[in-house]
């Protein structure tokens, strides 16, 4: 099973994560995209969709219209792992193609 990050591996994880912070009272990581509008938003989730099943590793998210906030962590291992840390990088890159920093 894959291993939790220790906390000094997280903390230097999400300085290559632009947009991405730790979760208050919980072994997670959090972004919230803003996109310009729902297509934008639904666009994005449907990439990230692809990446998420072929890797076999999901976010916890919630859209609501151009906002996607999203939640990563890895259950079975309880905590942050490199799973979490490739999910959001792939997760930047595609907001990247929608003009998201
Ligand atoms: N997604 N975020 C997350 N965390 C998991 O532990 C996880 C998952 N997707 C699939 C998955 N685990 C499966 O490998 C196991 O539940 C069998």
């Amino acid at each position: 099973m894959v291993e939790r990050l220790s906390a000094t591996d997280r903390h230097e994880a999400l300085r290559a994560l632009p947009g991405w912070s730790e979760v208050a009272g919980r072994d997670a990581i959090a972004r919230t995209f803003t996109f310009t509008d729902f297509n934008e938003a639904f666009g994005f989730m449907t990439r990230a969709a692809l990446v998420a099943e072929k890797s076999d590793h999901h976010p916890e998210w919630r859209n609501v219209y151009k906002t996607v906030e999203v939640v990563l962590t890895t259950h079975d291992a309880g905590g942050v792992t490199r799973r979490d840390v490739d999910l959001a990088a792939a997760m930047n890159a595609i907001a990247r193609q929608f003009g998201l920093a």
